[in-house]
């Protein structure tokens, strides 16, 4: 079997979602799932990459929520806990005057998109990308569903949810689960963080 790509795209781990101004419920326990997913991946040569809101001080976006993850303030912050290695990619989102829910939207300082990163570099080429992070119902669900659009016709490549390194804000009862039935209903597949590393160790 040919080599899969594996990439992890951990959105948000912002402090302003996890103690700060739009904080999540229990959202500090996906630290564990993303650090421990995303060391897996770099021992099996693959990218990982954290998005980031990173907004202006001045956003149509704030009139809709808090002012949350100001660029180079300490709520835009990653968590304390979150392993971040040099080799990681980071990529800005939300950094003009539009919302950047989605991941897809955004880029690194050298110009790298979600496209560019996870789009298969031979014919052959197997990527598997998995998604955790925040929220649940708001920038995992719009970052998952636009990679999952996009190469919906392209059997190379396939994306997973890793269901324990997710929360969500739930501004309704329902908000969860209907984020969840919208990203499976992309081709989404949910896995457990578990089930995500013992699939990539078990490659060769
Ligand atoms: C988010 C609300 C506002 C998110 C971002 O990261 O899911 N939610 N901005």
């Amino acid at each position: 079997m040919e080599k899969s790509n594996y990439i992890f795209v951990g959105v948000d781990p912002q402090n302003d979602f996890i103690d700060g101004s739009l904080a999540v419920a229990e959202a500090e326990q996906i630290i564990k799932p993303i650090n421990s997913i995303a060391d897996e991946i770099r021992k099996h040569d693959g990218t990982v990459v954290f998005t980031r809101d990173w907004h202006p001080e001045k956003t149509p976006h704030f009139d809709k929520w808090p002012v949350h993850c100001v660029a180079n303030t300490r709520g835009a912050n990653f968590h304390e806990d979150l392993n971040i290695q040099p080799d990681d990619i980071i990529i800005n989102k939300g950094t003009g005057q539009t919302d950047g829910y989605s991941g897809w939207e955004g880029r690194s300082d050298k110009g790298e998109t979600l496209e560019s990163i996870i789009e298969p570099k031979t014919p052959h080429e197997k990527v598997k990308v998995f998604l955790g992070g925040l929220a649940t119902d708001f920038c995992v669900k719009s970052t998952a569903r636009d990679i999952a659009e996009h190469f919906k016709d392209d059997r190379r490549v396939t994306t997973y949810l890793l269901i324990d390194a997710i929360r969500a804000v739930g501004l309704t009862p329902t908000a969860e689960e209907e984020a969840l039935s919208a990203m499976k209903e992309a081709g989404i597949l949910a896995i457990s963080t578990e089930e995500a590393k013992k699939m990539i160790q078990e490659t060769i």
